[in-house]
């Protein structure tokens, strides 16, 4: 489909990752439909479920009480995302091993651009098999991979064929893939835009290329002429590998646990200097500020506030993270952790913001 050098690209994404990890470190639950996600008491919703579970129309972001009516013999488990985080940094050592151009999208998924590479292989399929192969021996779990000529067709490809699936798109056959792709798996076509796409008779890569420029902007805005070029297998935006860190943040385990609130704030004063420090370093402001506490009986618990602006010092944070402590039991109940992360980075206006992109518009 294009004339110049051809890019190798590979989306590497996990099979049912957060219950996958938990079928994997409880052999009880292997083979049996598990829910990963919060009590439905507490109006809980499924991050995700095992392929089990998807049989009988379990899905992300389902409450979980619908989910166990749907599946009333599936095991409901919390999330554990330190064991997730662990395994990410797993995989992501596997991806620099073939190349340092890896774009994490989230904790079990990414992209890699393989065009030149660290082995010199030539054969973006070998790679993809090669990262299947080292991610199944070093970390006891499968993921899907998709191969490709750039980041929307390589990331459709994953999903094309999961668990454990490898599906390889080269160019002559992107017009093929493209065709029956749902409108759905288009980069950009959410809950919103894929019901209106429908309502035009779009329901696939077929009908989308079908569809005018004219029609797909006056519908559309912006992003119509981000639709039109990826009906047309047509993605320029390359495999960013500066912005997977999504927040900063530090912690502290106490040698002793405490409800001592006057140490638990000194504490959250040393540890707001801290990451107030490496926010500065790295230029990044966020909006977001994460309070964290692990009890004695290892029960974490975030609290979190989204301000206006960007926190812009030490003392801000320290502020906030202050208002969220007494909104949870610390005082009360014994404290083993004291964490504070800030999140949500924007660049201020009177900064040079990111370099400018060719990224999708939204
Ligand atoms: N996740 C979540 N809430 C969502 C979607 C996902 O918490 N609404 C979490 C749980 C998933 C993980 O992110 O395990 C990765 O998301 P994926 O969309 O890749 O889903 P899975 O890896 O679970 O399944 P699949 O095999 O379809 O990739
Ligand atoms: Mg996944």
């Amino acid at each position: 489909m294009t004339g110049g050098p051809v890019n190798k690209i590979i989306h590497v994404d996990m099979d049912a990752f957060y219950a996958s990890v938990e079928q994997r470190d409880n052999p009880e639950l292997r083979g049996k439909p598990v829910i990963v996600g919060g009590r439905p008491e507490e109006r809980g919703v499924v991050a995700t479920c095992s392929y089990e579970a998807r049989k009988y129309g379990v899905h992300s972001a389902m409450a979980a009480s619908r989910a166990l009516q749907l599946c009333p013999q599936a095991v409901l488990v919390h999330p554990r995302f330190d064991a997730y985080m662990a395994v990410s940094e797993q995989i992501h050592e596997i991806f620099h091993q073939f190349t340092d151009l890896v774009e994490g999208l989230s904790l079990d998924e990414a992209y890699l651009d393989v065009t030149e590479n660290k082995l010199s292989e030539p054969s973006a399929t070998k790679i993809a098999l090669e990262i299947k192969r080292r991610i199944v021996e070093t970390t006891c779990l499968t993921a899907s991979a998709g191969v490709s000529y750039n980041k929307f067709i390589a990331k459709a490809a994953s999903g094309f064929k999961k668990p454990d699936g490898l599906t390889v798109v080269t160019p002559d056959k992107a017009a093929g893939f493209l065709a029956k792709l749902p409108i759905s798996a288009f980069w950009g076509v959410g809950k919103v835009t894929g019901q209106r796409m429908i309502s035009l008779g779009i329901t696939n890569g077929a009908d989308l290329l079908r569809a005018s420029l004219q029609t797909l902007t006056s519908e559309f805005g912006k992003s119509g002429a981000w639709f039109w070029q990826l009906a047309r297998g047509i993605d320029d935006t390359p495999v960013y590998p500066f912005h997977e860190r999504q927040s900063v943040g530090r912690e502290i385990t106490l040698p002793r646990d405490t409800s001592d609130l006057a140490l638990i704030r000194e504490l959250l004063a040393e540890l707001s200097r801290e990451v107030d420090k490496i926010l500065r370093e790295s230029g990044k402001h966020g909006r977001t500020v994460t309070l964290k506490l692990k009890f004695f009986d290892f029960r974490l618990v975030t609290r979190r506030i989204t301000l206006k602006l960007p926190v812009p010092d030490a003392t801000s944070i320290l502020r906030e993270a202050l208002r969220l402590l007494p909104k949870t039991d610390a005082g009360h109940i014994p404290v083993r952790l004291v964490g504070i992360q800030v999140s949500g980075f924007q660049s201020l206006p009177e900064e040079e913001g990111a370099p400018n992109l060719p990224f999708p518009p939204f």
